[in-house]
């Protein structure tokens, strides 16, 4: 691919670029938890965004997307946002270096990807810090990669209408092989955690399904979290996000939420304590039991914070009664994307065959598979 946007590039500029790379991610367990402050665990996979760009000394800004073979051409000192359009990705980057005082010029830049569409594997943070890393290289603003991961997730908020996390761009910016990250999300600080999964691995199945509500329902969540703190603060005025409680303080004053709230605050608060464990059997390698979490985790997205859908609870039923799999659940935001399955290597192909079987049947449409190697974050090569 990188060699697919050097000669892209000359082609349509005539110039010759940097290049940066950006990997997409998987989240071993903690979902819907970053934007309350909590704990994730996610790894950098070995799909990316690669972007080639130069200077042009032009009054705009020329862009070629390689997978949507189109090109887009703004006004780098006045553009706003077109609905739904890729460039969002590129003018809401600009935005944030934009307002914080950062100078550039027009320039020219190139796009091309290799993850696979759909999945849940986080293509937008990943274009987002490929994008910032090679700006950053182009106009030397020396950027740091926390700041990177800031600007893609607010990019990711006015120019793409999700107010996600910041694990999807941290992920992708700080990424390390054969590395999972135990991340905490109040001081966006991680641990690397090496993994060693020996006969193992981690098998993605792609349901194949993107359910259209995704997006809305995400930002519903999360405020529906931020509307229990409100009312959970009378209580424990100390808190400020669901993080700062366990448990047995969430049941002991159950009363607070109503019933629409209190499941979802239980999600989160039960997710941030099953990070903590996974993570610490992981490093013991414990897999059965890491496996085990992997399924709470799943009955917990799908029971109380109701963002699974029929397929990834078929996928995942099906998984946990699969010999050879430890462990399997949704990953992500939800409503379609990937399960995420720790499985015998020796397994796969059986499993494969199974379970493509089987959804088939129930669903009418092919699952797909995909193995992932755990690599490094950004860099400009
Ligand atoms: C999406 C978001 F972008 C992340 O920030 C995170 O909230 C995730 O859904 C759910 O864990 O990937």
């Amino acid at each position: 691919m990188e060699a697919q946007i050097r000669y892209s590039f000359k082609n349509h500029f005539e110039t010759k670029p940097i290049v940066s790379f950006a990997p997409g991610r998987i989240n071993l367990i903690g979902e819907h938890t970053d934007y309350q402050e909590g704990f994730v665990f996610p790894a950098a996979v070995q799909f990316g965004i690669w972007v080639g760009v130069q200077k042009n000394q032009l009054p705009y800004c020329r862009l070629f997307s390689l997978d949507f073979e189109e090109s887009a051409t703004f006004d780098w000192k006045a553009f706003s946002p077109k609905k739904g359009h890729w460039s969002n990705y590129v003018m809401g980057f600009l935005a944030q270096l934009h307002q914080a005082g950062y100078k550039f010029e027009g320039f020219d830049m190139v796009i091309g990807g290799n993850i696979p569409v759909g999945a849940g594997l986080s293509s937008s943070a990943a274009l987002s810090v490929s994008i910032g890393t090679a700006l950053s290289a182009l106009f030397e603003l020396n950027l740091s990669k926390l700041s990177i991961v800031r600007y893609a997730q607010k990019s990711e908020h006015q120019y793409a209408g999700v107010n996600c996390g910041i694990m999807d761009p941290y992920a992708s910016a700080f990424g390390k092989a054969e590395t999972a990250l135990f991340l905490d999300c109040r001081k966006n600080q991680h641990e690397e955690v090496k993994l060693n999964l020996g006969e193992y691995c981690f098998l993605l199945v792609n349901s194949n399904v993107k359910h259209s509500l995704a997006d809305t329902a995400y930002n519903q969540r999360r405020a529906a979290c931020e509307e229990s703190v409100e009312l959970l603060k009378t209580h424990f005025p100390e808190i400020k996000t669901l993080r700062d409680l366990t448990i047995s303080q969430l049941v002991e004053i159950e009363k607070i939420l109503p019933q629409y709230l209190f499941p979802k605050a239980k999600h989160v608060i039960s997710e941030c304590e099953r990070v903590f464990k996974a993570t610490s059997v992981l490093k013991d390698n414990k897999l059965a039991v890491f496996g085990e979490l992997l399924k709470k985790s799943h009955q917990s997205l799908s029971q109380d914070f109701e963002v699974s859908c029929p397929e990834l609870d078929f996928l995942a039923q099906k998984a946990w009664e699969f010999p050879g799999v430890l462990g399997a659940r949704m990953m992500g935001g939800g409503f379609g994307g990937c399960t995420i399955n720790l499985i015998k290597k020796e397994k796969i192909t059986e499993f494969q065959e199974e379970i493509g079987y089987s959804y088939e049947k129930e669903f009418g449409k092919a699952p797909s598979f995909i193995q992932v190697e755990i690599s490094e974050g950004a860099r400009s090569i």
